[in-house]
């Protein structure tokens, strides 16, 4: 069994308490290692660490951290095979979307904010007539944490990482419990990249124990943090009276909105993707699927069928579409809310039940979900579930759809289909979200801000945003 350990000042290290917690495989419910269930002293530790570190690390040249940042890509690159079975393994996702998105995307996050932080530029204003010149110094802000969850386990976490390190800080780390085995391997390759000792440091455990240690430590300045809301809201409440700067990525609700003037096919393809990919457990996906009455029986049919020819399986065979969900309490979560939809009255049309996948019968495997609801009010519609459910509901004018759309708590993304420019430009000004795709989905470009508002969270991440959470903006205003 496989035993993995914090990563602290460059070096591999049993929790001080030398307590432990089981890591599960979802795709056969067995344990199959463990990790560190660290407590306060060992953030401590990690703290001291990445103080010691951030002197040198602040200032070494803009060019150098770069070329480090860049070669951890590179060694990400290298080892995508190992990585991407070691995530699949601890997450249940298909190894595909593993080797596909996960990794890759982690590579890009050190690659791409490698290149940024070359780019990334302060402003200076002359103060014409006053004799004064003012520039802003854009300073990294000391120790920052970074915490993340179990969907997208490296992807995310490399997401805050990188930029934090691209712009100076040294960083307390913690993954989340439930998927901790690609952080664990990060930290070798950051010893390999020659990232200097300390600078980054990577600590283990429970969100209420060792997360909490990083929020509520007085000297780690600030915090990006992904996860849930409730969780995002704690965090909002320990850090306040610290005055922390906070960027909270949190749940989502997403509608998918669909118009009868749309290419058809793509969006078929595209939506059963936004539905269920890596199990539905994907912030963006877009679990509110309104399609227009006049093609809404045609969706449906073309829709089901789509979703009945997907394969559910063990993560680790190539043809599996569809995975284990994270954690069995997570499956029996999800299962809740099946319940829930039906006794609500909503129509299930394909899916609803556990499967059973030969030889891994304890296994926390679901089949694609679809309910067909007639009011938007349903907690179906209007929770986050989390998993491969969706709901189907037809509308019949813009005025209607956009107020449904609107109608829930979260604010994260939304997609649009249509070939109607001004409809395009009307909704997507209206729709309350962070980020709207208009005929795509998820397509990222790693340039643009990303975050929601409403309960999705606050701040935003992606480019120039990301490194200007990361740093404090100092003015100076010299008179001549
Ligand atoms: O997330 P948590 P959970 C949603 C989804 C899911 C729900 C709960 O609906 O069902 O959130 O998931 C750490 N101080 N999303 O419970 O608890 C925790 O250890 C500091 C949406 O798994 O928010 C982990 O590292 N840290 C989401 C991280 O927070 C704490 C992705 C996220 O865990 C902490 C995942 C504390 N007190 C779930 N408590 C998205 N936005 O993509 C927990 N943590």
């Amino acid at each position: 069994m496989q035993k993995i350990q914090n990563y602290i000042n460059g070096q591999f290290e049993n929790p001080i308490n030398n307590e432990w917690l089981d890591n599960f495989c979802p795709a056969d419910g067995e344990v199959y290692g463990q990790l560190p269930n660290s407590s306060k002293v060992d953030i401590e530790n990690a703290y001291i660490a990445a103080r010691s570190a951030f002197p040198i690390w602040s200032q070494t040249t803009i060019e150098e951290r770069s070329r480090i940042l860049i070669k951890i890509s590179e060694l990400l690159e290298a080892n995508l095979q190992r990585f991407a079975e070691a995530e699949s393994k601890d997450n249940g996702k298909p190894i595909t979307l593993a080797m596909t998105v996960d990794i890759p995307r982690a590579a890009s996050n050190f690659r791409f904010f490698g290149n940024a932080i070359t780019q990334f530029s302060s402003e200076s204003h002359e103060s014409i007539g006053k004799h004064a010149i003012n520039y802003t110094l854009r300073q990294p802000i000391g120790v920052v944490g970074c915490i993340s969850p179990w969907n997208l386990p490296l992807y995310l976490f490399t997401w805050k990482i990188a930029p934090a390190l691209a712009a100076g800080n040294c960083v307390v780390a913690k993954p989340s419990e439930i998927t901790p085995m690609t952080a664990y391997l990060l930290g070798d390759i950051c010893n390999e990249a020659g990232l200097p000792k300390g600078v980054l440091n990577i600590v283990h455990g429970l969100g209420t124990t060792t997360g909490q240690a990083i929020i509520e430590h007085p000297d780690i300045k600030a915090i990006s943090f992904t996860g849930g809301t409730t969780t995002g809201a704690h965090i909002a409440k320990v850090a306040a009276p610290m005055f922390k700067k906070l960027s909270l990525e949190l749940g989502g609700k997403n509608p998918n909105i669909i118009f009868s003037d749309c290419d058809y096919e793509d969006m078929l393809e595209t939506t059963v993707r936004s539905s269920f990919s890596n199990q539905g457990q994907i912030c963006l996906c877009g679990s509110r699927i309104f399609v227009e009455a006049t093609i809404f029986e045609k969706f449906k049919t073309d829709f089901v069928k789509k979703v009945k020819a997907l394969k559910v399986g063990h993560p680790s065979e190539s043809s599996t579409n569809i995975g284990a969900l994270v954690s069995k309490q997570h499956l029996s979560k999800v299962i809740d809310y099946l319940d829930i939809a039906i006794k609500e009255g909503a129509n299930l049309l394909f899916g609803g039940k556990k499967v059973s996948v030969k030889g891994f019968e304890n296994g926390y495997y679901l089949e694609p979900t679809v309910f067909e609801i007639s009011t938007d009010e349903c907690r179906i519609n209007q929770e986050e579930v989390f998993g491969p459910v969706v709901t189907i509901m037809s509308f019949n004018t813009e005025d209607e759809v956009l107020q449904m759309a609107n109608k829930v708590k979260y604010g994260l993304s939304a997609t649009i289909w249509t070939n109607d420019l001004k409809r395009t430009m009307r909704l997507s000004t209206q729709i309350q979200a962070g980020i709207v795709w208009v005929n795509t989905w998820m397509l990222r470009d790693l340039r643009t801000p990303f975050g929601g508002i409403k309960d999705s969270g606050v701040g935003r991440e992606g480019g120039f945003e990301a490194l200007r959470f990361f740093t404090e903006a100092k003015n100076v205003c010299i008179k001549y």
